[in-house]
């Protein structure tokens, strides 16, 4: 390793000559000095005295909520109280999950202090927890972060003091053990430390926050779903979110913007598991403030969120429309549930993009909060008073965003590529073989309504029994198709018998 020394050295000194070299009216001094200028000092200059005025209670807010700059010019007492509250929430349509919050809301209250405050922290853990519960704030230096300090059984309330030394956007977690489960279950959320000068002025600041769920049924599984444990020690998923439910931030529930506005969003990422590939579809962003620190960089696609770490990034939108927040390992995206959108009105701008939206590209049924319906037909099994009127229009939602990518909204297909699901001859002569097709797929030869086909449809098992029953239904009973009810427990022994739908197989 000693050998290495020098070589760096040398390499350093080069590199300061060739610098130099390339200057023009510059001299070699200049460099290390202007390191020097734009070096904050960290927690070493974070200190500006002890707190001025009358203690101030901190505004918190819910996501996607950021409370507003500070502009205070000096530092302060700052008060923060947080609830933890454990409850149930939809995680996705018709399925629920017992979160543990920081407010009430997962990822927990959004907290806003400036550097070189003294920050008293309120933690109380609601009398009708079953858990107990603490607090470690990345943004505050000392052993544990506050968590030794915090530990709090239900019914009690626990105090500590830290003065915010660095300024930066920090995440903040329960750290009992078992400490992956609690943060699991939702516990964690954003504290931005502001630089003395606050950050430059926006139109509009978002608080999203990415984590990743385990439950012991599947994806999309209805009724309320345990923490799977085992999952998540293996690092598998079930899903993976922006502020803790599928759908949280898309149709109705979007990021709303004008266009000519600068948006600025406060993005963390409580884990437990998996890192990040933040990204916007169709946006650019201006500044990423990486890893929440001090520097910002320009011009970034995407930008990685470690798990415990949090980015700040701007965006200026030019053009309305909508635009896809996304975990760019991208089948968390689409088959996990990481997919929030930011809608942006204004006038069209032609002459940046020509237009055509990216709703229907990218997001199929999510666009519009018509999902509501599946909900509706999960409740109305749980209570055993499902009708197949509730089942055609669930599967309508679904088909939406999973079959009319390929046979069309209007289930007319595509001449030659994709066969009509309309007065479709497959369906008349055998109505139940939908249930075979899409579980297992579709391949070689087939003729519908005349016209043959030779291609593949991919199995569709990443539904669930219930959402093929849905959309089963729902195709048999559009179109001129033959009607019929297709239940659950039917696709389950479907499901069960495995095999294919295969053409070639069975002529
Ligand atoms: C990726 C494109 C794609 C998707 C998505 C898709 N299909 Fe298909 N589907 C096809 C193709 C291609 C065929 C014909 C396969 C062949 O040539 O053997 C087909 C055939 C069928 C058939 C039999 C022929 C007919 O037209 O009646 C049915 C029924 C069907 N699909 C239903 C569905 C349903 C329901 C869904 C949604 C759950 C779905 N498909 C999703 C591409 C797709
Ligand atoms: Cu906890």
């Amino acid at each position: 390793m000693k050998t290495r020394i020098p070589a760096l050295t040398l390499a350093a000194v080069l590199a300061a000559v060739v610098l130099a070299g390339c200057g023009g009216s510059r001299n070699a001094a200049d460099a290390p000095k202007e390191a020097v200028a734009t070096d904050t000092g960290g927690s070493l200059k974070g200190d500006f005295g002890p707190p001025q005025g009358q203690p101030i209670n901190a505004v918190l807010t819910s996501p996607p909520n950021v409370p507003p700059p500070l502009n205070r010019d000096h530092p302060a007492k700052v008060v923060v109280e947080l609830d933890v509250v454990e409850k149930e929430m939809p995680i996705s349509e018709g399925v629920t999950y017992t979160f543990w919050t920081f407010g009430g809301t997962v990822p927990g209250s959004f907290i806003r202090v400036r550097q070189g405050d003294t920050v008293q922290f309120h933690l109380r853990n609601m009398p009708d927890s079953k858990m107990p519960h603490n607090i470690d704030l990345h943004g505050v230096t000392g052993p544990g972060g506050g968590a030794a300090s915090s530990f709090t059984a239900p019914g009690h309330v626990s105090r500590f003091t830290f003065k915010a030394l660095n300024a930066g956007l920090y995440v903040y977690h329960c750290a009992t053990a078992p400490v992956g489960m609690h943060v699991a279950n939702g516990m964690y959320g954003l504290i931005l430390v502001e630089p003395p000068g606050g950050l430059p002025k926006v139109d509009r600041e978002y608080y999203v926050m990415q984590g990743d769920f385990y439950t012991t049924g599947k994806y999309h599984e209805k009724g309320h779903q345990p923490f799977d444990m085992e999952k998540a020690i293996e690092e598998h998923p079930t899903y993976v979110l922006f502020n803790g439910k599928e759908g949280a931030l898309t149709g109705d529930n979007a990021l709303k913007a004008k266009t000519g506005e600068t948006v600025r969003l406060f993005v963390g990422n409580g884990g437990p598991n998996l890192v990040s590939s933040f990204h916007v579809i169709g946006e650019i962003f201006d500044k990423v403030w990486f890893e929440g620190g001090t520097r910002f960089q320009e011009n970034v696609q995407t930008t990685l969120i470690p798990s415990g770490g949090a980015a700040i990034m701007d965006f200026h939108v030019e053009v309305p429309g909508s635009y896809i927040l996304v975990d760019h390992s991208i089948f968390r995206a689409f088959n996990k549930g990481a997919l929030a959108m930011l809608k942006a009105e204004g006038a069209e701008r032609a002459e940046i993009y020509s237009g055509k939206e990216v709703d229907a590209v990218y997001t199929g049924g999510r666009a519009s909060p018509n999902l509501a319906a599946v909900a509706e037909a999960a409740t109305a099994a749980k209570a055993g008073a499902l009708t197949q009127e509730d089942q055609v229009k669930a599967g309508q939602a679904l088909f939406a965003g999973t079959c009319s990518t390929c046979h069309q909204a209007n289930g007319e297909g595509l001449k030659g590529v994709f066969p009509p699901l309309a007065k479709s001859s497959v369906l008349k002569e055998n109505p139940r073989r939908i249930v075979d097709i899409v579980l297992h797929g579709l391949s070689g030869p087939v003729t519908v309504n005349g016209e043959q086909y030779n291609s593949v449809m991919p199995p569709m098992n990443q539904l669930t029994d219930d959402e093929v029953a849905n959309i089963s239904t729902y195709v048999l009973n559009s179109w001129g198709n033959p009607g019929g009810r297709v239940e659950k427990a039917e696709v389950a022994a479907r499901r069960a018998a495995g095999g294919g739908a295969n053409n070639a197989a069975e002529h």
